[in-house]
C-alpha cells in the first residue's frame, strides 16, 4: 500500500492527502514529527534529500515535493483532466504549480508558520507578500472558475491549502471575493477532505 510521510498540520502534506482522497487511493500515513526533528534523521533524509514533508513510497517508488507527488499521482492513478497531456494545458497547469511552490509558500505559508510555530522573522513583510499573492490569485479568478484549463486540475489542489489557511498567518482574506468563491468550489469537490481549520470555521 502507498505510504505517505505526513505531518498533520502541514499544508504541503494536505495537498497530497486531498489528491489521494479525490482519486480514492488507499494509503498509510507514516507520521513525521517536525518538532522532534524526525525529518532531518538519516533514514528520512535518504528518502527526501532536503529533509522535508511530504514524501511518498508507492511500492518502492519514492517521490518527494508536494507538486511532484501531485503530478505522479494524477498521471498514475488519475486522468488527463487532472493533469493534461495537451502541451498548452500542461504548461498552464505548471505555471500554477510554480506559484504553489514559490509565491504561495513564501507569502501565506511562511506567514502562517511564523504565527503557529512562533518563528522569528519580519512578520509584516511576509504578511504583505501573502496579501500581494492573494490579490493576484483573486484577480485571475475574477474571470474564471478554476486556475487552469476551465476545470479542476492539480493546479487548484496545489494552490488551495495555503490560500484557505492564509488567515491563520493573519493575512486578511476579506478583500478577495473571487478567491473565496474558488475556495468554496474546491471544498465542494467529490472526495474533498479538510484538515484542522479547513474549511475555515464560521
Ligand atoms: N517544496 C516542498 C516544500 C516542503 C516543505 O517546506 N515542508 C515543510 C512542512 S510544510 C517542512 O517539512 N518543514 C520542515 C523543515 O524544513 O525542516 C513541497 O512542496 O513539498
Amino acid at each position: 500500500m502507498l505510504k505517505l510521510y505526513d505531518t498533520p498540520i502541514s499544508g504541503n502534506c494536505h495537498k497530497v492527502r486531498l489528491m489521494l482522497s479525490i482519486l480514492g487511493i488507499e494509503y498509510e500515513k507514516i507520521p513525521v514529527s517536525l518538532p522532534d526533528g524526525e525529518q532531518k534523521k538519516p533514514d528520512y533524509m535518504a528518502i527526501h534529500p532536503f529533509g522535508k514533508v511530504p514524501a511518498i513510497d508507492d511500492d518502492g517508488v519514492y517521490m518527494w515535493d508536494s507538486q511532484a507527488i501531485l503530478v505522479y499521482l494524477a498521471t498514475k492513478y488519475g486522468n488527463t483532466d487532472w493533469y493534461p497531456d495537451d502541451p498548452v494545458e500542461r504548461g498552464q497547469v505548471h505555471s500554477w504549480l510554480s506559484v504553489a511552490a514559490n509565491e504561495m509558500f513564501n507569502g501565506p505559508a511562511v506567514a502562517r508558520a511564523m504565527i503557529i510555530f512562533n518563528r522569528e522573522g519580519d512578520q509584516e513583510k511576509v504578511r504583505k507578500a501573502g496579501e500581494a499573492t492573494l490579490k493576484a490569485l483573486d484577480g485571475w479568478l475574477e474571470s474564471r472558475d478554476w486556475l487552469a484549463c476551465n476545470r479542476p486540475t492539480i493546479a487548484d489542489i496545489a494552490v488551495y491549502p495555503y490560500a484557505a489557511l492564509a488567515w491563520e498567518g493573519h493575512v486578511d482574506m476579506s478583500a478577495y471575493p473571487a478567491m473565496n468563491a474558488w475556495i468554496k468550489r474546491i471544498e465542494a469537490l467529490p472526495g474533498y477532505i479538510g484538515m484542522k481549520n479547513m474549511p475555515r470555521p464560521v
